[in-house]
Parts: structure tokens; sequence; C-alpha cells
């Protein structure tokens, strides 16, 4: 089976790429047939038809053709409810999700994507799932609307707040795949990516045993990881430079006004306390949009990051 890219599409990595697509190029190619028959006839019967002179004359035109009017109505009719039929059976294919299917939840974000694995880890940007095995991915957004989007695979589903949607896909070929985000949803919406990664059943089982062991990496290596890969980074600089988010450049230990008036200190509580309830205290000059991390970052996470932000000095 040929599966590259063609120019209209990207490869077909799942099982259901090749029927989203049979269907599709049937729409297609009967949408550019009616297209170029209408087009063409109306450019001839236009250059025919053409008033030629002073004494042209208008004939009468026929009052009806009940054989045209049948052809016309019958046959789009037969098309369309091909459509129908054939799209519903996709429709459910997608739809109806196997019952062995592997769960992992999905949460959106501004501005990046959480997998969260039924072992209890979770992983930020990139979501690894085995070749040949239905996976289910169950959905929902921290703050506003996204959609989560794989074209290889073809599949696509609006993340809502406060409400789950889910979708199925099954990878036919081990690799990376981009996930975009659909539904244009703030300032770094167009950064809002990750990466589906297909891995053989054997790999699979490997990295999910290499998950949540952190084999003696240093707390400020992994925090500098967690920083992009929870896409802290969008809203927040390492530079000195106002963000959505304050800069975290020298912001360990130092003095800072709130919203409220109040000055603190940043210590590890506020900064845990910024992680987990960031609507507590509001820095001054920034408005209440970052999501909390509870249940996406746990204790150890935290206090990667702490470790890290007292490296920005
Ligand atoms: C959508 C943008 C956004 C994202 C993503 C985001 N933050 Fe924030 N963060 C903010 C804003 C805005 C503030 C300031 C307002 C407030 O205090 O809530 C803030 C404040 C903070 C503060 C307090 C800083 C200070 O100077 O007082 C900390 C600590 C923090 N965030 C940590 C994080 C961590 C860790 C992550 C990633 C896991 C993260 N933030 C992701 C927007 C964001
Ligand atoms: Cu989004």
């Amino acid at each position: 089976m040929d599966t590259t890219a063609t120019i209209w599409m990207p490869q077909q990595a799942s099982t259901i790429a090749s029927e989203v697509d049979a269907l599709f190029y049937f729409v297609y190619w009967i949408s550019i047939f009616f297209l170029a028959v209408i087009t063409i006839g109306t450019i001839y019967f236009a250059v025919k038809y053409r008033r030629r002179g002073e004494r042209d004359q208008l004939t009468t035109g026929p009052d009806g053709n009940h054989t045209l009017e049948l052809i016309w109505s019958i046959i789009p009719t037969l098309i369309v409810i091909v459509m129908f039929a054939w799209g519903f059976q996709t429709y459910l294919k997608m739809n109806v999700i196997p019952k062995d299917a592997l769960e992992i939840k999905v949460t959106g974000y501004q501005w990046a994507w959480v997998f969260d694995y039924p072992e209890g880890f979770n992983t930020g940007g990139e979501l690894v799932v085995p070749k040949d095995k239905p996976i289910k991915l169950l959905m929902h957004s921290k703050d506003v609307l996204h959609s989560f989007y794989v074209p290889a695979f073809r599949v696509k589903m609006d993340v809502l707040p406060n409400r789950y949607t889910s979708l199925w896909f099954e990878a036919m070929y081990e690799g990376e795949f981009q996930i975009f985000c659909t539904e244009y949803c703030g300032k770094s919406h167009s950064e809002m990516l990750g990466m589906v990664k297909v891995l053989s059943q054997q790999d699979y089982d490997k990295w999910v045993e290499e998950q949540g062991n952190d084999s003696g990496q240093p707390p400020e290596v992994k925090g500098e990881k967690l920083f992009t890969s929870r896409a802290c980074n969008t809203c927040h600089s390492i530079d000195g430079s106002k963000s959505v988010g304050p800069t975290w450049k020298g912001t360990f230990g130092s003095t800072e006004t709130m919203a409220s008036g109040e000055t603190i200190i940043i210590d590890e509580n506020y900064v845990r306390e910024s992680i987990l309830t960031p609507n507590a205290k509001i820095v001054k000059g920034f408005n209440p949009v970052m999501p909390t991390f509870q249940g996406i970052l746990n204790d150890k996470d935290i206090e990667a990051l702490i470790a890290y932000m007292k490296t920005l000095k």
C-alpha cells in the first residue's frame, strides 16, 4: 500500500486513514466533475447564444421536459445517498471505540498538551503509543476551546473545558507524527504542538517501565525539561523579558508586589502555591490566566521546577 504523502494529504498512518481519504476523494472528484460540466456548459451556451445583432429575435423556450427533470433530480439524489451511507459507516467506525483500547487522558491548556497514562505518570507534548493497538484519548481542557488533530491519522476532535470528548485511532507504523491544535486559542496557539511517537509493543512496554524513575537526574535538569514540556516557557521567559507571565530570571528570592498591594518574598512555598493555585495571589501588572497544574505536576515535579528556578539568577 502506498502510504507516502501526496500534495493533498499527509501520509496515511492509521487504520482509518485510507477510508477517510477514499470518502474524501469520492466527494472531491464528483464535485470536480460537476464543476467542470457546469463551467464548460455555461461558457459554451454564453458563446453559442450570444446576441449578434439588432435583428435577433428571442425564441420561445421549451415549457418543460419531464425526462430531463427526472434525470437531474434522481442522479444527484442517488449520489447524495451514497455519500451519506458511506460517510455514516466511516463515521461509526471512527466513533465506536473498541473495548480493548488503551485509554490515555489528554489535557489541553494554554499552550500545551499533557498525556496521562493509566500507570499514573504523564508526559508533556509527547504522546507515546504502541503500534497496532487501538488507543482511546479521553480529552478535556483546563481553559478555553482547543482541538486535537493528528493529520497523519485523520483524527481531529474539539477539546472543551468542563466536558470530556474522545477519539480513537490505531497507528500502523512506528515513527513520529505531528499533533496540532486547530482551534485558535490565544497568543501561542501556533506553538501548541506535540508529537505522537509510535513504538513497537516491546519498546512501548520498556518505555512505560522507564517512566517515573528519574535515574539520578539532578532536579534542576528535570525542572528545565518540565519548564518546556509543560509549556511554562510559553508564558514565562528566562531572559528577564516580560511575557504573558512574569520572567523567571532572578525571580527566586526577590521581593514582589501583588495586585492586592501586599509585598511578598518569592520562596518555595509561594512558588508551590503559584503552581497549584495560581489565582491565590496575582502578581501586580499581570492577568490571572495561568492554569492550575494540580493533577499534572506532582511534588517531585514542583521541587524540580523550584530547583531550576533557583539556577536562573
Ligand atoms: C497561560 C500562561 C501561563 C502558563 C502556561 C504558565 N504560567 Fe505561571 N504565571 C502566568 C501569569 C499570567 C502569572 C502572573 C499572575 C499570577 O500570579 O497568577 C504567573 C505566575 C507564576 C508564578 C509566580 C511568579 C512570580 O513572579 O510571582 C510562578 C512560580 C509560575 N507562574 C509558575 C509556572 C509554572 C511552573 C508553569 C508551568 C508548569 C507556569 N507557570 C505556566 C501565566 C502562565
Ligand atoms: Cu489550543
